[in-house]
């Protein structure tokens, strides 16, 4: 094999965000920008030399040359094995999945997640270390570090790996081994859920409605839900995953997935629906006319996890991204379990995870997981409404009230303004900062702060630290306002404002969330100046 070694030029801008380097597609494509990325991950984690890897993507425009690409850099780079999924798929679980079950020392995965695919839209590579978790600030900033000192990568001249082909070959001394993407996940899923239940209730004439968005969960989600637990085959739909993600924005909320939605609250709506992004890291659950949100979500499963046989021994604590809802701190704090509040992103749960401190965790952005692996899951998060859909044969109305009845419901809606002026934002946020400690006291629209702060973070395990995740304004105990810049965005920036309050009142419970709110959104709207600053007259979508 012969090996090059290429001269290259740090390129700007190659900082992994919130989740793994984000950039459009046309960007990755141009000279060496996806070589230099993959180049000094491998430099900051001290090089490939005899080291395993895990390799798959989420199937968009580029997924397939940039796979070849990279396991020709890795044979160069002195990798002893990669495995890869079948045509270079793999779901960001699945993939945590299959580094934690064949131990490899780490994973690339290529996805810009709940992005916008094609030639147009956005491409990413995330690195996932051997726990099969998002590498922690500690590697993504040696990763970053390395991008600015770069100056060669070393690529094997060799001919591309047919990738259709499960099995092995041989690239130089590196073996390619072609695994089938849905296999080692589905064998996880089945040990932690009741199958025989679980067929049993759509044996018994549930219906239920799983839309994949043209993207990765298609494949895992007929296997699982159409294959192995029998629901009928127009169950899962949009299943075939496609570059461009059929031209559709793949992030399951809302406003995204409105066709699901409508279907859901229309007179033939089916017992249950579900939907899943572009890497299959995200779940949106719907019941019949009832929408659950992702916190509710969270607090839901902690509620309920003990009915599958994956969690019957209880659970060690939860933990939430501080803008995700406290529903879920109310459930821990009955069931006498930790509660724990991380900054945003999944790389934050990972030590809670293995120290064995956490076993669920969730974000309001739809991500929801345990410790089965060290992602987010979109389909398990399914598995498990399913199994306690199964277990108490009632349906999601029914238990989102029952839910609120015992707890009280926090209310909470996400409003975010995208593709706004950067330097307008980042003003708009450094402004906020530093009228921190002059706002308690005040009221606007009849809230009044009571406290308000920049949201940091110590790690209970490692001690690290991580700071201006988000400004938390509270009014008293019960509402909330959140404010912070998206680490995903590829064009501009996009503010995020998190509203919540909570209503113990079972009578109170049934307004719609944004009227709900209407005393939080328009405190949070008149503390931070948007529509003066940003120059919006509201949010380009709500969740
Ligand atoms: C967003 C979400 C965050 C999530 C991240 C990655 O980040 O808010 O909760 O972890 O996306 O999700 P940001 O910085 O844009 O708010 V995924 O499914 O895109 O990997
Ligand atoms: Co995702």
């Amino acid at each position: 094999m012969k090996v090059k070694t290429v001269s290259t030029k740090p390129i700007d801008g190659q900082k992994p965000g919130t989740s793994g380097l984000r950039a459009r597609t046309k960007v990755f494509m141009g000279t060496n920008y996806l070589e230099n990325f993959v180049q000094s991950v491998f430099n900051a984690i001290g090089g490939l030399a005899g080291k395993t890897l895990t390799l798959g993507g989420d199937g968009r425009y580029f997924n397939d040359a940039a796979i070849q690409t990279i396991l020709k850099m890795a044979a160069a780079n002195g990798a002893a094995r990669v495995l890869v999924g079948r045509n270079g798929i793999l779901s960001t679980p699945a993939a945590s999945a299959v580094i934690r079950n064949r131990k490899t020392d780490g994973g690339i995965i290529l996805s810009a997640s709940h992005n916008p695919g094609g030639e147009n839209g956005d491409f990413g590579v995330k690195y996932n270390i051997a726990a099969g978790g998002p590498a922690p600030e500690s590697v993504t900033g040696e990763i970053h570090r390395r991008t600015l000192e770069i100056d060669s990568y070393r690529i094997a001249e060799a001919p591309d790996i047919d990738l259709a082909q499960l099995g092995e070959t041989q690239t130089g001394d590196m073996t390619v081994e072609v695994i089938d993407p849905v296999e080692i996940y589905a064998g996880l899923m089945r040990s932690l859920f009741d199958f025989d239940a679980l067929r049993a209730l759509f044996a018994s004439g549930f219906a239920m409605r799983f839309d994949a968005m043209h993207a990765v969960t298609g494949p895992y989600a007929r296997a699982i839900i159409e294959g192995e637990l029998g629901a009928p085959s127009e169950t899962v739909v949009n299943a075939v995953p496609l570059p461009d993600f059929g031209g559709h924005h793949p992030d399951p909320n809302p406003v995204y997935a409105h066709a699901l939605m409508e279907e859901m609250f229309s007179e033939s709506a089916p017992d249950f629906g579900a939907a899943s992004d572009g890497d299959g890291d995200r779940n949106m659950i719907v019941g019949r006319n009832c929408y659950v949100t992702p916190s509710d979500s969270l607090a839901v499963l902690a509620a309920n996890a003990h009915l599958a046989p994956g969690y019957r021994q209880g659970l060690a604590g939860v933990a939430r991204s501080m803008p995700t809802s406290r529903a879920a701190d109310r459930v821990a704090r009955k069931l006498g379990i930790g509660a724990y509040e991380t900054p945003t992103g999944w790389k934050f749960f990972g030590n809670l995870l293995d120290a064995g401190m956490a076993t669920l965790c969730g974000e309001e952005s739809a991500g929801t997981g345990s410790d089965h692996v060290r992602e987010k899951d979109g389909l398990w998060a399914v598995l498990l409404w399913l199994n306690i859909l199964a277990v108490r044969r009632i349906s999601v109305a029914r238990i989102m009230a029952e839910h609120w009845a015992e707890y009280g419901r926090d209310y909470y809606s996400r409003h975010d303004y995208e593709g706004v002026d950067k330097q307008a934002a980042e003003q708009l946020m450094s402004d906020l900062r530093q009228r921190l400690s002059e706002l308690p006291g005040k009221s606007f629209h009849d809230l009044t702060v009571t406290e308000a702060d920049d949201f940091a973070y110590t790690d209970p395990v490692d001690g690290s630290r991580a700071e201006h995740q988000g400004i938390r304004i509270f009014f008293g105990e019960t509402a909330r306002a959140v404010f912070r810049l998206s680490g995903t965005g590829t064009v501009g920036a996009t503010l995020r404002v998190y509203l919540e309050r909570f209503e113990p009142d079972p009578e109170r419970q049934n307004d719609e969330p944004q009227s709900a709110l209407a005393p939080v959104i328009a405190a949070a709207n008149e503390i931070a100046g948007i529509a003066e600053r940003l120059g919006r007259d509201g949010p380009d979508v709500m969740t």
